[in-house]
């Protein structure tokens, strides 16, 4: 049984208690469109209404934060799981990681929600939450942030690979397949390297995923937890099993999640753990493009600074990605072609 200093013992009291929404109010003006509330809160939730109104007897905000704890739950299930796997070794998550993976958890629901923020800009709910109103310090906020534009990549990932992923996440910029690599797939079918179909597909894999890894750093494997947990329970078209998750009841705790009915989903989001050694992508945060700015600049000497230029070091990231084995020579004649009117 669960312990009273177990952390999640606290947060069931906090949504048993429904401070949850009083903790977390959320901002007034959220643009909400009709698909975010079919991603934002699991398809057995009571019967859900937009923010503001009571949905009968529950309103949004509590459907929102249910579905968080269920999230923090299947959070702390996976850990165990995959522990007992020996995928993830319980002592490497620093404390500091757990931390943040358990208020990314419960934030789930909302990743990648924005609002109306100073000035008209469209800002993070996350962050605001976290920062604005729970008085975290900013970095830790951003951080949570990060783990969660990072698990809807993941999500949007697992997916796409066909491994049985979750509904895809409303098109906001974090779910959205990076331009980048869909632009090296576009270069691969274009300059015939699809005569071999697995390798280019493999490539770009490679590509994709390794970008997703950059953006993450070292907060890959939180990511991947969060959207491990955030992924349980919800339909997944591929197992009928998945269709007709339990409901949660909204003023008591959870109910514990069947992980072996979440088998499918588990092992899609190993699966990924697994290609990030196959690929050889831990630590490709640190790796900069093969060809500095000065290297950059003696190829195209007429580059202007400014956003043209870090299009071209984002390009050598990409190509660096698809061609693990390339050396800096064979860069160079990479950007000299695709930027040729700067040469
Ligand atoms: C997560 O990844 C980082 C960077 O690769 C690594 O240092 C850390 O040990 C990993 N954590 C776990 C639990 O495996
Ligand atoms: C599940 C539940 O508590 N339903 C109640 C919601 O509120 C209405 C009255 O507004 C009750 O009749 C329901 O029993």
């Amino acid at each position: 049984m669960m312990g009273r200093s177990h952390p999640v013992h606290a947060w069931l009291l906090i949504t048993s208690l429904r401070l949850a929404p009083i903790l977390f109010e959320l901002p007034r003006k959220i643009q909400w469109r009709p698909e975010q509330l079919d991603r934002y809160v699991r398809p057995s939730a009571p019967d859900v209404v937009p923010p503001g109104d009571v949905a009968g007897n529950y309103t949004f905000e509590e459907a929102v934060y249910s579905d968080g704890m269920q999230t923090v739950q299947n959070l702390h299930s996976v850990i165990d799981k995959l522990q007992g796997d020996g995928v993830f070794s319980m002592e490497k998550w620093e404390p500091d990681e757990k931390r943040l993976m358990r208020y990314a958890a419960f934030l789930a629901p909302i990743a990648g929600l924005q609002y109306e923020g100073k000035k008209g800009k469209a800002s993070s709910v996350v962050i605001y939450l976290l920062g604005d109103r729970l008085k975290l310090p900013k970095r830790d906020a951003e951080r949570v942030d990060l783990i969660l534009s990072v698990a809807l990549e993941y999500q949007r990932l697992v997916g796409d690979w066909g491994e049985g992923g979750v509904p895809p996440p409303p098109k906001t910029h974090a779910g959205a397949p990076s331009a980048a690599a869909q632009q090296q797939e576009g270069a691969d079918e274009a300059d015939g390297t699809t005569h071999e179909g697995s390798s280019a597909s493999q490539r770009y894999r490679r590509v994709d995923l390794g970008l997703i890894l950059r953006k993450a750093g070292h907060l890959w494997n939180a990511s991947l937890m969060v959207a491990m947990a955030g992924a349980i329970g919800r339909v997944t078209p591929s197992s009928p099993s998945h269709t007709q998750p339990t409901t949660p009841p909204l003023s008591g705790p959870p109910p514990a999640v069947p992980l072996h009915s979440s088998k499918h989903v588990i092992s899609s989001y190993r699966a990924v753990k697994e290609a990030v050694e196959w690929f050889g992508l831990d630590g490709v945060w640190d790796k900069g493009p093969p060809l500095d700015g000065n290297a950059v600049k003696s190829v195209l000497p007429k580059l202007p600074k400014g956003p043209k230029f870090k299009e071209v070091m984002d390009e050598q990231v990409v190509w660096m990605l698809g061609h693990p084995e390339g050396t800096a020579d064979e860069c160079r004649a990479f950007i000299k072609e695709r930027f040729a009117d700067f040469a």
